[in-house]
């Protein structure tokens, strides 16, 4: 990965290399951290970052979830982030917040362990492969399932639910896979190891719903609200298996995936194995309000 210089860890900027933790640490050995992937655009207005409160939230959501106290205001955190890209000098960066449980006492009981939060910010390219935005990726449905209901919550974006999420990646690059799409434990279809899933047929706009064992994501979010001003209709439904294999246009979305059009699901291909026209349509509503740094719907913060 591209080193940045800085890191803010409890409050200090200090070196990369600086930013280490102790290996009796909660969070290594039970997975208890929650955080965040947000994205930091190089506009035409110049450089902003990609719904930063709707991130900020989501991971007070997530603490909140697992019932972590973050010592720090979202206010804190927020100007934490917009320090570390100032202090690594980015125009562009993929940014990670991260909140864990550390150094106290073991045994599953967290409450002993004392709460940290770390900013890292760093300069990351295409998710799923070069040139995937244009020409598409193949994916496989996952042998494995998303987290049932009332076991991980998947609204959570936790550490231990990347678990899952791994088991996912490592069977479908085994097979050579850009990535799986799991099934819900009901069998219909969830979302990617990292992106929600759109289905296209007949002009309409298939997602799963936010209780299908997915995290809500906001990429997820914004294209719903773009392809309804564009007049579509979408629908947040039960997607079976095989309408994956039927589908006229299928992709996946995330803030490191972005708009990643799908060309094959199981070696079935989808459309003419190439990225749709309403996908297309889409991704370029999308990328323009971070290209240009028009921004109707105020999702941007300049820095
Ligand atoms: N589902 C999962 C499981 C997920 O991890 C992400 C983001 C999404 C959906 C899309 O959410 P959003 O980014 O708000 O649109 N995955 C992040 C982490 C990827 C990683 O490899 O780490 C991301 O895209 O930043």
């Amino acid at each position: 990965m591209n080193k940045s210089a800085k890191i803010w860890m409890n409050g200090e900027l200090i070196d990369w290399n600086d930013a280490k933790i102790h290996i009796m640490s909660h969070v290594v050995h039970y997975g208890s951290s929650t955080f965040e992937g947000i994205r930091c655009y190089e506009t035409a207005k110049g450089s902003a970052i990609l719904f930063l409160d709707e991130h900020i939230r989501r991971l007070s959501d997530s603490s909140k979830i697992y019932r972590i106290e973050i010592p720090y205001s979202e206010t804190e955190l927020k100007e934490a982030t917009i320090a570390t890209i100032r202090a690594n000098g980015h125009k562009a960066c993929y940014i990670r917040p991260l909140v864990y449980r550390s150094v106290g006492a073991l045994g599953v009981n967290p409450y002993r362990a004392a709460i940290e939060v770390a900013i890292a910010t760093w300069e990351w390219g295409a998710y799923l492969g070069e040139d995937v935005l244009e020409n598409g990726v193949d994916v496989r449905v996952s042998s494995w399932n998303r987290m049932a209901p009332n076991t991980l919550p998947s609204w959570a974006k936790a550490g231990g639910n990347y678990l899952n999420s791994q088991l996912i990646k490592m069977e479908a690059l085994a097979d050579n896979y850009a990535e799986g799409i799991a099934l819900d434990v009901n069998g219909y279809v969830s979302e990617g190891s990292g992106e929600n899933i759109f289905v296209i047929r007949d002009g309409v706009i298939y997602t799963p719903m936010s209780g299908q064992s997915i995290l809500p994501g906001f990429t997820r979010g914004a294209i719903m609200r773009i392809a309804k001003e564009l007049g579509y209709e979408v629908r947040e439904t039960l997607i079976p298996r095989e309408a994956l294999y039927v589908a006229d246009e299928i992709f996946l979305t995330g803030t490191a995936a972005e708009i990643t059009p799908v060309r094959s699901v199981d070696k079935y291909p989808i459309g003419n194995e190439k990225r749709g026209p309403i996908t297309e349509e889409l991704q370029h509503n999308y990328l323009r309000v971070v290209q240009t740094g028009e921004d109707p719907y105020n999702w941007l913060t300049f820095i």
